[in-house]
């Protein structure tokens, strides 16, 4: 019997317990052991029925996702899966009672469905979350879920890939019964409440499937569905494709219709980026000089400087995770716009349906605010997200250094300022950190960690587990002008402003950006955030760049015409009182005017070259960024474009899409612009020398010993 699975008895009941930890994935030697044991149980004359579940901390997460970038990468050959055992288990005489706890995710709820029952705790959930993965459920769930929760909800579920709670299960048909109290011995008195009755087979259950008339208006309005809101994504429509077939063909040609196309997804392009960006995420927490076993300063409460955009939505953040928070500005009117704006989100929240009113009161008791820096005192972590302004920050700095008690953490919200330097002017720089949240900072996932060279193991330590706990994904950067997301987004927009210079049209550009998949184009985004904002940025970074190279123009133009973007009601397009977009002829205008006076020859621009433009800017100064140190792995620059910048997740990230395309061809096109337009297009050293070696930034991971395998 394979050690991953255990058969014990309670009398008259088996227990087959899944033993891999952490999440049980089905590796090989669990689908395995569970088959044994299913013939064990057959055998045995004194086994009326069975009780399957997981041990540790959940039931089942799924397959094992590492077996699946073996058989992509021609490591080992795909085997014949899990449906001859699940067919096993549905054909066993003897009823067997699936217990679920913690998650019973893809495979997971696969397996799952092949048994005749299936009870959980009221925390429990199920999922078919293989969407996110690229694939479909691929061991029989397009067939057997709406067998069990009709076809509309098992669309829903296998496209969105979002699990459901037990008890919604239990009202879907999924389950049959909520347990409170153990889970187990709850689990065995149903196996004998069912032992010796006939046993229900999921897939011989028609009841839900409906006809293709029935199903036809919910098919078409499912796909239309994901055309919208999961643009250019293969797998949710695949997904729909082989439930839809459910309910034409019979459960065993359903279930080799669904084979193929898991096959024809796994294989894809699509698949092998979101597999990357799933281990990426996880393999950003793995800092090599801070272990987990790092001692941690305990985090119970915060105190922020500043109530503006930021300031108010991190509050927010704090006080959605149960961490009191203290909010400082410095007049009363500033605290008030604080307030009204953290109140206004949650109403909003509220009339979404995201959280209820009693929710949220909860959350207002929890921050306060201030204008003395004295009531900052009792704070373990101070963030402070004032004017980005290094003569301001220097100063708030120094007064936090006054006011905070010693030990805690003092972290800047900056975008772009000199950690080191705000860190220099306070008596305990090995406390002080970068924290750089992203607008809006309650929605936004990422969080960039800021290392300063003296912040201190347990201070980046704390800085990691806390952002777990605030629902963020913390990637550690290093302390340079932008950190990783702003430094390559900054020139990446500044590009897609020369292609305007050079004669393509502002709504040209975002198209061409949109349809490679990135959620907004550089210049729409450039108009949310504020031109203004970028503007003072590069003012501020000029006097640090080489003299002699190329500067755009027209975001200054703009500017200083007062057209600061949506807030103006004017910037690259125009807005109406939605803030819905156009494209403006007077700027079109102003633009045809300001590329004459600059002497800019006009032409006509390609799609094409405006994407790989703007993509290999971000490219090229990644692993600029990469070589320096700046980002610990390439696939931590990806988590960072994933998480907060909006690039399409299909496609993996900056560094894994530039592997995708080969980094010979990168580099001979950087070489070719670097030639066409100067210094700016200079090609990275690493981007040369892995081209040149036939390599790519996920060889280059291995090879410096930071790779997720
Ligand atoms: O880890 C979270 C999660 O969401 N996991 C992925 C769940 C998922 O996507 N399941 C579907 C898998 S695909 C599938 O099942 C296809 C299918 O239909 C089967 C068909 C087979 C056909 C074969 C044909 C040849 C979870 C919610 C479970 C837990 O979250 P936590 O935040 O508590 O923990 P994490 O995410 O930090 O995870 C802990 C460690 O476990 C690793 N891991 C998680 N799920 C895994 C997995 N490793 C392999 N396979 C999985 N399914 C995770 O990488 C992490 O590892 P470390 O080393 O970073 O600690
Ligand atoms: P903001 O202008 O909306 O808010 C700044 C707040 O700081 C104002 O309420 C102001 O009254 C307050 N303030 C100024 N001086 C102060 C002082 N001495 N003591 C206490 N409060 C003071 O600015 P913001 O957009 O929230 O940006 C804050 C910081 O966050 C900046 O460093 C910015 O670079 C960074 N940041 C901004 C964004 C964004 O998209 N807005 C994103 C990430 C990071």
């Amino acid at each position: 019997m394979s050690d991953l699975v255990q058969l014990t008895k309670d009398n008259d009941i088996a227990i087959i317990t899944i033993n891999n930890p952490p999440v049980n994935a089905l590796s090989p030697g669990v689908p395995q052991g569970i088959s044994e044991s299913i013939r064990k149980i057959q055998q045995d004359d004194t086994v009326k029925a069975a009780v399957l579940i997981g041990g540790g901390r959940t039931f089942v997460a799924g397959a094992d996702i590492n077996e699946f970038v073996k058989m992509t990468s021609g490591k080992i050959k795909r085997g014949v899966g899990l449906l001859p055992v699940l067919l096993e288990i549905e054909d066993c005489r003897k009823p067997v009672v699936v217990a679920i706890h913690g998650n019973a995710l893809g495979g997971g709820l696969e397996l799952a469905m092949s048994g005749h029952y299936r009870v959980a705790v009221p925390g429990a959930q199920v999922g078919q979350p293989e969407v996110n993965l690229g694939i479909i459920p691929g061991a029989g769930g397009t067939q057997r879920l709406p067998r069990l929760a009709g076809v509309e909800k098992a669309i829903e579920m296998c496209t969105s890939g979002k699990p459901v709670k037990a008890p919604e299960a239990l009202k879907l048909g999924i389950m049959d019964r909520v347990i409170e109290g153990d889970l187990l011995a709850g689990a065995v008195a149903f196996a004998r409440e069912v032992a010796g009755k006939p046993t229900r087979k999921t897939r011989e259950r028609t009841e839900k499937l409906g006809t293709p008339e029935q199903n036809a208006p919910v098919v078409a309005a499912a796909r239309e569905n994901v055309r919208k809101r999961q643009r250019g994504l293969m797998a949710p429509l695949v997904a729909i494709d082989a439930i839809e077939a459910a309910t034409r063909l019979p459960f065993e040609d359903g279930c080799q219709n669904e084979q193929r196309l898991f096959d024809e997804c796994l294989f894809s392009d699509q698949s092998k980026a979101l597999i990357h960006a799933f281990f990426a995420e996880r393999e950003v927490s793995k800092i090599p000089d801070v272990p987990k076993e790092t001692p941690v300063i305990p985090v119970g409460s915060a105190a922020i400087i500043g109530a503006g955009t930021m300031g108010a939505a991190i509050a927010m953040v704090f006080a959605n995770a149960g961490i009191p928070v203290v909010l400082k500005d410095v007049d009363r009117n500033a605290l008030d716009r604080g307030l009204a704006n953290i109140e206004k989100n949650y109403a909003v929240s509220v009339k979404r349906g995201r959280f209820t009113q009693e929710y949220v009161d909860e959350r207002m008791k929890l921050i306060k605010t201030t204008l003395r820096y004295e009531e900052i005192g009792g704070a373990d972590l101070v963030i402070e997200a004032v004017f980005e302004s290094m003569a301001l920050k220097k100063e708030v700095f120094a007064e936090i250094d006054r006011a905070a008690k010693r030990g805690a953490i003092i972290a800047s919200n900056t975008s772009t300022l000199n950690l080191d330097e705000i860190a220099a002017t306070t008596s305990r720089p090995e406390s002080v950190i970068g924290l750089h949240f992203f607008s809006p900072a309650n929605v936004m996932r990422l969080l960039e960690i800021v290392r300063g060279r003296r912040s201190s193991k347990e201070v980046i330590g704390t800085c990691m587990q806390l952002s777990k706990k605030l629902g963020k994904i913390g990637v550690l950067v290093g302390n340079c002008w932008g950190f990783v997301g702003n430094r390559m987004f900054l020139p990446y927009i500044r590009e897609a402003q020369f292609l305007v210079e050079e004669g393509a049209a502002p709504e040209a550009v975002d198209k061409a950006i949109t349809d490679f998949g990135m959620a907004m184009g550089p210049l729409a985004v450039s108009d949310l955030g504020g031109l203004d904002v970028s503007y003072r940025i590069w003012r501020e970074h000029r006097g640090q760049e080489k003299p002699g190279l190329r500067r755009a123009y027209l975001e200054d133009r703009l500017v200083e015409s007062g057209r600061l973007g949506q807030k103006t009601g004017s910037g690259w397009y125009k807005y109406d009182a939605e803030r819905r977009a156009t494209p403006d002829p007077e700027v079109a205008e102003l633009i045809r005017k300001w590329n004459a006076e600059a002497g800019t020859p006009q032409r006509k621009i390609s799609a094409d070259e405006i994407v790989e433009r703007c993509i290999y800017t971000l490219v090229n100064v990644g692993a600029q960024i990469l070589e320096e140190g700046y980002a610990l792995r390439a696939g931590d620059i990806d988590t960072v474009y994933l998480n907060g910048y909006g690039f399409p997740n299909y496609r993996g990230g900056p560094m894994w899409y530039a592997d995708t395309v080969g980094l010979q061809r990168v580099y001979d096109r950087i070489c070719k612009l670097h030639l066409q337009h100067g210094a700016l297009w200079e090609p990275a050293p690493l981007l040369k020398q892995l081209a040149e070696a036939g390599k790519t930034f996920a060889d280059y991971q291995r090879e410096t010993g930071q790779a997720a395998d």
